[in-house]
């Protein structure tokens, strides 16, 4: 049996929620258009139709879609694909999403194996790496996952934005709710708020099917709530992913995350965002300078394809925001939780690792 197969079917038993996979040689996806309401799987056998499954979304979080770059590889390998053609899917899938750093640096890395390769069986060698990179990040999850839980009193009501969970990760928790799910794991009564992330609602959509399917007690809010919550002292918490964090320590999440850190810092609440070292750009410094994906602005004067807006309204949909890094209590991370200054911190951990 193959090592991916072998990986897949362990991990099913295990019960994680896998974003993708590969069965007989092709790839599946869970369909994140159509939860909660539908559990859909697609089927994709061509690099293009997995790059646009990216691009429109369909699969989407910052680890699921470097996972998804990753199998884009396996697929092309195992298609028969030259070092050529293999490098090519790199490029495709590259082009998908600019801001989470995840995606790009597994291309990267997968596509600098390819490259130097220098014996027979690269299918081989791409499967090998590919299950590195898929066996690597759910290590991580539970790792930090762990780390972040021992900041969560029994009692707390914790505020999560987007969807930083399973399906958006490896299949555990991803970044947040491994956070999360641990703490509850370790039968702390915890309840969780979860904003719903507009315009695309991948909070009311995902992270609640989420909580739901894992038994955590929770609420959903529209974003604006957090801060007269927090006002309120119904929040002890707030706990996020992180789609790309700088050198310095500045977070680049879902557009709206800012927003809940100025109310966390006008209150008093504690605020947490959950990553890795893989997710740590120490190429950038202040988070102004990532680039920030634009989507189309129909995702915004339209709810699934229905117009919600006067026609001709003109929007605007920034995907993500940068939240400064003072705005952060500690960084939350697979080798532990890391305070400000976080510059010095973050160097020191890129220091004792060779994977970034
Ligand atoms: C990425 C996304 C959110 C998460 C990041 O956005 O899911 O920003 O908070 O969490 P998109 P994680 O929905 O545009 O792909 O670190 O777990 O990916």
């Amino acid at each position: 049996m193959r090592r991916i197969d072998k990986l897949v079917r362990e991990w099913k038993e295990e019960g994680l929620l896998l974003p993708i996979w590969m069965e007989n040689d092709r790839i599946c996806l869970a369909n994140q258009h159509a939860l909660p309401l539908n559990e859909e799987t697609l089927t994709i056998s061509e690099v293009s139709v997995l790059a646009e499954a990216i691009k429109d979304m369909t699969i989407r979080g910052s680890g699921a879609i470097a996972i998804a770059g990753a199998y884009g590889f396996l697929l092309e390998a195992l298609q028969g694909g030259d070092k050529d053609s293999i490098l090519r899917a790199g490029k495709i899938l590259r082009q998908t999403r600019e801001t989470a750093v995840n995606l790009l640096k597994t291309i990267d890395q997968l596509s600098d194996c390819v490259r130097d390769y220098q014996g027979t069986d690269l299918a081989g060698l791409v499967e090998e790496k590919v299950c590195d990179v898929l066996a690597r990040q759910l290590r991580y999850e539970k790792q930090l996952g762990t780390y972040g839980a021992e900041l969560i009193r029994d009692g707390d009501a914790i505020l999560t934005h987007c969807h930083s969970g399973a399906i958006a990760g490896s299949g555990y928790g991803g970044r947040a709710l491994s956070v999360i799910r641990k703490a509850h794991e370790q039968g702390k009564q915890i309840h969780v708020y979860v904003s719903e992330t507009r315009p695309y609602l991948q909070g009311a959509r995902i992270t609640a099917y989420e909580l739901g399917k894992f038994r955590i007690p929770h609420t959903l809010i529209t974003d604006g709530m957090s801060g007269y919550l927090m006002r309120s002292g119904m929040i002890q918490k707030v706990v996020v992913g992180s789609d790309r964090v700088t050198a310095c320590g500045d977070l680049i999440n879902k557009i709206g995350t800012y927003m809940h850190a100025l109310a966390a810092k006008a209150n008093n609440v504690p605020f947490y965002t959950a990553t890795s070292i893989h997710t740590i750009d120490f190429e950038i410094q202040s988070g102004m300078g990532v680039p920030v994906e634009y989507r189309d602005s129909e995702e915004v004067t339209h709810f699934g394809g229905i117009p919600i807006a006067a026609p001709g309204t003109k929007a605007v949909y920034p995907s993500f925001d940068v939240t400064p890094s003072c705005l952060i209590s500690a960084i939350v991370t697979e080798q532990g939780v890391i305070a400000a200054p976080f510059g010095e911190s973050l160097a020191a951990m890129k220091m004792t690792h060779t994977d970034h």
